[in-house]
This record gives structure tokens, C-alpha cells and sequence, in this order.
């Protein structure tokens, strides 16, 4: 069989060389000559432990190769990204583009699998695409040669672990008829060790933004706590650990925000294709997302204490011990906080990058430090990424206690 994945990013690239590593033939397509060409070298463009060896060995064994133009296949995978646009439905035009990729390489038969995480009705968006441009084949009804098959199977792996959850997590397979989604669940039991879960494809679709909606509704919760408990003077961590004692009780971590590209974005999808009916869900978006403004209030009331303080802010990724600052409310936050504070110098401590973010780049308060020198300078320590060597710093020689400090994660408690 040969497979194209459409859009060689942080799912593709994995799925392209998983496919290739279980004896398919996979032509990687993207519009980026530069991932294109690094690809056939057998290098990998960005980081994901295990990643590399499994891409340079399907590159060598000939089992994978890179273009920017879509060949013909017998399966196409589309992987490409669906971010928001500015009223929050989602934009839906790599799909489209993917599809135009499509259409001209068909000639019947073929199965179509759309990966992007989308909003309901996306699948069946991208094959009206495809049968607008090829009016001479069809979705479903009689099988014959000017049939294709159109299924969408969301990628549910969590960054970091992703070759390792590829193969192990369950898949949903939900195809626009039956047949598409036995074809599609067939390749996937090509590699998947999971169980392989077949449905329609508006249902494949909401299940995957239902589980992301369900963690940041989770995550909204411990947030308003986190406010509520800072009103009446309550440790919310302590409050949580012991409400966590009952059995049926299972409160998540407050934090300075929801960041990632998946969770603070998917709930968006389901709110914009139900406006009126997704209270509780568009509720929780605004709670996260007002978090990271609270704690810019916080620093900024305690910088006011100071003539000319000093600030060390820990940690810019968007969640614990990765390097990717993409929708990072950490990072927000420290660009903020320059912006706010022009005249004061911010010491920002990351350990997993090597240099600041192009947004802080040329921000003229803003130094990339090490911890120790940067928490010795500082008059305010706003810790607002729960990373391992954060949590296992030494605090008395660091001297946090001659120091105001803002815990957004609660790892210094005690
Ligand atoms: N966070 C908290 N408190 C918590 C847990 C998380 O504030 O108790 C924050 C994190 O700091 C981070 C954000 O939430 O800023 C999201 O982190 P995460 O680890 O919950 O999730 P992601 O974005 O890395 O990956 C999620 C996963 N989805 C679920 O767990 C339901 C992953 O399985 C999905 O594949 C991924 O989204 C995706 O691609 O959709």
C-alpha cells in the first residue's frame, strides 16, 4: 500500500514513520521545502524523543520519502494544523488546501483519513471539497470504481510521549459510511496496538474536542478555586489535597493559565458550532483564560511596593519539563510584564531553551538567566511553571525567603 500524509508536523512526521516502520510505503507531503528536504535526509525538524531513529531508519530502508506536491496514493492522511480564527470557528483552510492537493490524484477507490483535530462536519466539509473538484466520483451508495472513502480519525497522543502513544492508545475511527471507516480502522491495525473504536465521523469528531473540553472544564474548576481561595485566605493546594481524600473527588491543579495548542483551542470548536448550548464550556475558556491577567495583577501589586524592583520569573514553557512555548501562558505572562514594567528588569529563567522566544528576543528589560543567579538578584520570584528543577531547587540557599514570592503552582508550599 501506499500512503500520503498531508503535513509533516508534530503528528504527521510520527504517524508517517510509524506507518513506514510496519511495512507501508509513505510519501511525507508539506509545504515547507525546508521540513521536506530535511525530512529525506532522515532528520527530523523538531524535537520528540524517539522520533529521529524511527524517520532516519524508514528514510535509509527507502520506506519514506518527503515531496511538496501530493502524488497518488492508495491512502491519504491529512495532518495539517486547524487553528482558530478570530471569532473562534476554526479555520478550515489547510484542509481545503490538502483536499485541492487531493482531488487531481484520484482515480476511485482511494481512502481518505483526516486527522486534524476539527470542528463537527469537518469531514464531510473536505470530501464536498474533493467531490467539487471531481464530480465524476462519489461517498458511499453502490460499490463501483468511482467510489471513494472518506473517514476522520483524531490523533490523541499528548506531546513528548507521542511515539509511545501512537502505538498504545485507542483510536477512534469514524468514517462518513461504513466501508470508509472498516478501511480506515484497517490501517490503523497495521500499527495500533489499542483497541480500534469504529463510528460516524461528526461523532469521531466531537469525541476528540469533548476530551479536551472535559480537561479544561476540570482545570476551569481548580482555577476559580484558586481565586475564590485567595479571596478568603485559603491555601487552595491544602484545600485540594484534602478534598481529594474522598472517594469519588478528583480536583485538578490551578495553574497561571491553560496553555498548548490543543486544550485552550478545541473547546472553541464545539462553543462556535453551538453558541447558545455551550455554556459551561465557553464559562471554563473564559476562566483559564483570564488567569494568566490575574497574575499580572498580582506582580504588578507587589512591584508597586518597590522603588525599582527586581523580578526573576521561572519557567516559559507551557506546561512542565518540555520546551515548547507555543500558546504558553507563562510566556504571556512575562511579555506582559515587560510591557507593564518598561523600567524594570526581568530575569527569565528556562532551562530546557538555549535562547528567549523571538517575541522576547528584542525586549530590551528582558535576560534569559540561570536560576540560581537570577532568583539571587530578584526582589519578586514568580514561579509560573511547575518544571522538576524548579520543584527540586534548594529554597533555603536560593533565600527565598528574603524574597516576595508568587507561586502559580504551588510546588514551594510548606
Ligand atoms: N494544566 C493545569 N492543571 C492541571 C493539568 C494541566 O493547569 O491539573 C495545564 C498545563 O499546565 C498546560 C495545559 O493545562 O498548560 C494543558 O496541558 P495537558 O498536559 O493537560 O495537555 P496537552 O495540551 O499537552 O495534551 C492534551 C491531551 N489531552 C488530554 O489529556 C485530554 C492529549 O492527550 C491530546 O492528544 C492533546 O491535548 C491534543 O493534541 O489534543
Amino acid at each position: 500500500t501506499t500512503i500520503a500524509v498531508i503535513g509533516l508536523g508534530y503528528i504527521g512526521l510520527p504517524t508517517a514513520a510509524v506507518l513506514a516502520t510496519h511495512g507501508a510505503q509513505v510519501i511525507g507531503v508539506d509545504v515547507n521545502t525546508a521540513t521536506v528536504e530535511a525530512v529525506n535526509r532522515g532528520e527530523v525538524p523538531f524535537v520528540e524523543p524517539d522520533l529521529s531513529v524511527a524517520v532516519s531508519g524508514a528514510v535509509t530502508q527507502g520506506r519514506l520519502k518527503a515531496t511538496t506536491e501530493t502524488p497518488p496514493a492508495d491512502v491519504f492522511i491529512v495532518a495539517v494544523p486547524t487553528p482558530f480564527a478570530e471569532d473562534y470557528s476554526a479555520d478550515l483552510s489547510y484542509i481545503d488546501a490538502a483536499a485541492d492537493g487531493i482531488a487531481p490524484q484520484l482515480q476511485g477507490g482511494e481512502l481518505i483519513i483526516l486527522e486534524s483535530t476539527s470542528p463537527p462536519g469537518a469531514t464531510q466539509h473536505m470530501a464536498d471539497r474533493i467531490l467539487a473538484a471531481r464530480p465524476d466520483l462519489r461517498v458511499g451508495g453502490e460499490a463501483g470504481r468511482n467510489q471513494i472513502h472518506v473517514a476522520h480519525c483524531p490523533e490523541r497522543v499528548l506531546p513528548g510521549r507521542v511515539m509511545i502513544e501512537l502505538v498504545t492508545n485507542d483510536r477512534i475511527v469514524g468514517g462518513l459510511t461504513k466501508e470508509a471507516a472498516q478501511r480506515a480502522k484497517a490501517v490503523y491495525e497495521t500499527f495500533c496496538q489499542g483497541d480500534i473504536l469504529v463510528t460516524d465521523a461528526v461523532t469521531a469528531e466531537m469525541a476528540k474536542l469533548v476530551e479536551n473540553s472535559f480537561r479544561d472544564v476540570n482545570i476551569a474548576f481548580a482555577n476559580e478555586l484558586s481565586v475564590i481561595c485567595g479571596k478568603l485566605g485559603v491555601d487552595v493546594w491544602e484545600l485540594i489535597e484534602l478534598a481529594n481524600r474522598h472517594p469519588r473527588v478528583n480536583i485538578l491543579q490551578p495553574g497561571p493559565g491553560v496553555g498548548g495548542h490543543c486544550i485552550a483551542v478545541d473547546p472553541w470548536f464545539i462553543v462556535s458550532s453551538a453558541p447558545e448550548e455551550a455554556r459551561l464550556i465557553r464559562t471554563a475558556r473564559e476562566v483559564n483564560d483570564a488567569k494568566p491577567g490575574l497574575v499580572i495583577e498580582r506582580v504588578l501589586e507587589k512591584a508597586a511596593r518597590f522603588r525599582s524592583p527586581r523580578i526573576a520569573t521561572l519557567g516559559l514553557a507551557f506546561k512542565p519539563d518540555i520546551d515548547d512555548l507555543r500558546e504558553s501562558p507563562a510566556l504571556r505572562i512575562v511579555e506582559r510584564l515587560a510591557k507593564e514594567l518598561p523600567d524594570v528588569r526581568i530575569d527569565a529563567v528556562e532551562p530546557h531553551v538555549e535562547e528567549l522566544p523571538r517575541s522576547l528576543a528584542d525586549v530590551p528589560n528582558v535576560t534569559l538567566r540561570d536560576l540560581d543567579s537570577a532568583v539571587k538578584d530578584a526582589d519578586i520570584v514568580v514561579l509560573l511553571v511547575d518544571h522538576t528543577v524548579f520543584k527540586n531547587a534548594d529554597r533555603r540557599k536560593l533565600r527565598l525567603r528574603e524574597k516576595v514570592v508568587i507561586d502559580t503552582r504551588g510546588v514551594w508550599r510548606g
